[in-house]
């Protein structure tokens, strides 16, 4: 397995985030990184590979023009505008309002923000963009040789809407790699989000679409982030009916639940026969884990790797959540290892 790096993932430094009404420090925070590297090194005996830079056109494949725009500029708008810490909206465009053409860098955060989770910083747009090209470099390089990649990255991707922040993600890194591996030949990829919260960029992204599946197994949305998607009774529309599959579970599953879950989306992945997977790899569906509730163990996450190996897809997997810094390293290698024993 080759393991890509975004050694720049640290240019994205929010100092803080709004949680149960007070500052805290971000969840997704630059320590993760180290702490996973280490571990998965340690793991796999996987070589760090640097990402290649392939540009502007993968990313403008998924990410509409206005938003990448935006994404690019906010810091310097922020700035401009006398603000000096954190960027953060704090009015959205909600039903009701009419609308107009505001210009203020406080109205464009919340036309482009779904969520206020999710600090903006100077070094956003790098982190995230190099970001990106991680996980395409993974993306070519499993399509081309077969041979599984990690895409080692942060911030996450898989909130990530074509023209929408939130949730800590700016760039949809496992919406990226589906669609590079479609522009390299590939005829369907299948996404298959093991996060603990809903994969809701990618069901957007790829709603109408019969060539990319979607399939996302987390916390049921009528009590969890991101609330208002996320159900099992969406399923796709147009020529995408059918390529979403939402498997929504309670609050506080373990892994009898979880692995309940986990047996219909290898099912419809069986059927499905796509000629790529990338797995949105999220592990804080761990017990250990600070603002989720499933309970998941390191052991399980080892056999989920093993049952993603048994498939024998070309796989691509690219780092989501996981905020618990003592054991997000472990759970991480776990699903590689597994993955490995069993590919
Ligand atoms: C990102 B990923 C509480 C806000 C929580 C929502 C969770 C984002 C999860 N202060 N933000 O899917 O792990
Ligand atoms: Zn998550």
């Amino acid at each position: 397995m080759r393991v890509f790096f975004n050694s720049r993932h640290d240019a994205h430094d929010g100092a803080g985030e709004m949680h149960h009404g007070r500052m805290v420090p971000c969840f997704e925070n630059a320590r993760r990184i180290p702490i996973i590297r280490d571990a998965v090194a340690h793991a796999i005996k996987a070589q760090l590979v640097d990402p290649t830079d392939h540009g502007m056109n993968p990313i403008r494949a998924i990410h509409d023009p206005d938003y990448i725009d935006f994404l690019e500029n906010a810091w310097d708008e922020w700035t401009k505008a006398g603000k000096s810490g954190d960027a953060f909206p704090y009015v959205w465009p909600t039903a009701g309002f009419s609308g107009g053409k505001p210009e203020h860098i406080s109205a464009r955060l919340g036309e482009y923000a779904f969520s206020s989770d999710t600090p903006i910083t100077k070094g956003t747009w790098r982190a995230a963009y190099w970001g990106a090209q991680t996980v395409i470099s993974a993306a070519e390089a499993t399509w081309g040789t077969g041979e599984a990649s990690f895409a080692l990255t942060r911030p996450p991707g898989h909130h990530a809407h074509a023209n929408r922040y939130g949730g800590y993600c700016f760039l949809n890194n496992a919406a990226i790699a589906a669609q590079h591996m479609i522009a390299k030949g590939a005829k369907k990829v299948a996404i298959l989000d093991i996060d603990y919260h809903h994969g809701n960029g990618a069901q957007d992204i790829f709603y109408e679409r019969g060539d990319v599946l979607t399939i996302s197994i987390h916390a049921d949305p009528t009590h969890q982030f991101p609330f208002f998607m996320g159900y099992a009774n969406e399923t796709g529309r147009n020529d995408g009916q059918g390529a979403n599959l939402n498997i929504p579970l309670p609050g506080g599953s373990d892994f009898a639940g979880w692995g309940a879950g986990f047996a219909k989306a290898m099912q419809k992945l069986l059927t499905w026969q796509a000629d790529a997977l990338v797995v949105a790899l999220g592990v804080d569906a761990h017990e250990a884990e600070p603002i989720c509730d499933f309970k998941l163990q390191t052991d399980d996450f080892n056999r989920i790797g093993q049952m993603i190996g048994r498939m024998g897809l070309k796989t691509i997997f690219t780092m989501e959540g996981g905020y618990a810094h003592d054991v997000i390293g472990h759970n991480v290698a776990a699903v590689l290892k597994g993955y490995l024993e069993l590919a």
